[in-house]
């Protein structure tokens, strides 16, 4: 008996996850099924612009071929062979990264939470081990606002409640200081026991915030005159989402201690990593940190590929002129709700002013009843961050998306 596929719903795949899905999301009311470059298909066949790409994980654009076909190749040759052994991948991967970012070591990881950890273990290391701060006195400086991922010690130190309310207790030894603010790392700074200074070199989940020109860089020298360790977190500014390789390469400024995730693997797998010069990456010696995956044949097969396309195709150049002719578009329309458009690259946010409290959200709704999926972060933002593979007259489609869906909050 021939059974017919029946093609389900997206009510059908909601209800699934509300009942049997943690509910440790709020996502958008819509149920993906495809993705191909700047585009998203969901199961009744809609087509969507993506504008979140997977949280700047997919810089590269979804499913990119050129991926995919070092994936699949590699996942029928040697995937996982843990640390205990070594593979030829590891090596060579090692061996690109380091000289693409100009560092001596890699320590790859999984998660870009792990990458942070990581840094922050790599800092006490050396402050204990080189700077000489009495143990377990090591103190690194963080900022208000900060997002660095979701374990226990990096929550420890948000200043968002959500991500740390009843999470407690929680891991000592940060400093929080306002962001964009060179008066207060300084007064931070006269701490003999700081090791390192933490930043975002945009702030992400606090709305896309950009410091002010010179910040990266006056920061930078501070710490190098103070003798603590610049810890640059690139995980969603990185890798050409801001118009440059890193955002750090904007104020010449090169992080003491490299942190890499997200579209380090073009959004196949979680693929992180840590880049530091010896005097800092060889304070941990063998046995004293790792993980299962970490470096596994698979990831590093996967992140030269998707290196390889960032470099191919230029997506820092792209970024850096279609984010530019978007934020000058989205600015002409001139929205009365539309109380900032602010950001670098493709990483890009307005800032909605309106009475409804929900009018970002219900922002969102609209722009994808028109063909454009985003978010709204912390209220009344929204990130438009779509992949950096997007044309120009992609970004003109996706202005049109804008202004009619704006005109639907009057
Ligand atoms: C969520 C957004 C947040 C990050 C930076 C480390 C990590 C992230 C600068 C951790 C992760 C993700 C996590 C996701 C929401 C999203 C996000 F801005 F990118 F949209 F939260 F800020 N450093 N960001 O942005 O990397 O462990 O997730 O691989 O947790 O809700 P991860």
């Amino acid at each position: 008996m021939q059974t017919t596929h029946v093609a389900r719903d997206t009510k059908y795949y909601l209800d699934l996850e509300e009942r049997y899905g943690a509910h440790n999301y709020h996502p958008l009311p819509v149920v993906l099924h495809r993705g191909e470059g700047v585009y998203l298909w969901d199961v009744e066949g809609n087509r969507y612009y993506d504008f979140l790409s997977g949280y700047s994980a997919v810089n590269q654009g979804h499913c990119h071929p050129k991926i995919a076909e070092a994936l699949v190749a590699q996942a029928s040759t040697l995937t996982l062979t843990s640390r205990a052994f070594h593979s030829d991948l590891l090596g060579e991967y090692a061996q690109y990264m380091t000289s693409l970012f100009g560092y001596d070591k890699l320590l790859p990881m999984n998660a870009g939470a792990e990458a942070v950890e990581t840094a922050i273990k790599l800092a006490r290391k050396w402050a204990y081990e080189v700077k000489n701060i009495a143990e377990n006195e090591a103190k690194i400086i963080v900022c208000e606002g900060n997002f660095h991922g979701r374990t226990s010690t990096i929550i420890s130190f948000s200043t968002d409640p959500s991500a740390k309310n009843h999470f407690g207790p929680y891991t000592p030894g940060f400093i929080t200081i306002p962001y964009n603010d060179l008066d207060a790392l300084k007064a931070a700074l006269k701490d003999p026991t700081v090791a390192g200074f933490l930043v975002e070199p945009i702030q992400g989940e606090a709305g896309v915030v950009v410091p002010d020109d010179g910040y990266l860089h006056t920061a930078f020298t501070l710490c190098r005159q103070a003798n603590v360790l610049f810890i640059a977190d690139e995980i969603q500014t990185g890798l050409g989402r801001t118009g440059k390789m890193l955002a750090c390469d904007h104020e010449d400024v090169r992080p003491d201690l490299l942190i890499l995730g997200k579209a380090l693997s073009g959004g196949f797998l979680p693929v992180s990593a840590v880049l530091a010069d010896d005097a800092v990456m060889l304070t941990i010696r063998p046995g004293e940190h790792g993980s299962t995956y970490g470096g596994n044949p698979l990831a590093c097969k996967v992140a030269i590929a998707s290196l390889q396309v960032i470099q191919d195709e230029d997506l820092a150049r792209n970024a850096a002129e279609l984010g530019s002719y978007f934020r000058e578009k989205l600015t002409a329309l001139r929205s009365p709700f539309i109380q900032a458009v602010r950001g670098k690259g493709l990483l890009n946010a307005i800032v909605i002013a309106h009475a409804n409290k929900e009018a970002a959200w219900d922002l969102c709704l609209a722009l994808k009843e028109n063909g454009l999926l985003a978010k709204p972060t912390h209220g009344d933002k929204i990130r438009l961050a779509p992949p950096l593979v997007i044309t120009r007259e992609q970004v003109d489609d996706c202005i049109a998306i804008l202004e009619k869906s704006l005109a639907a909050l009057a």
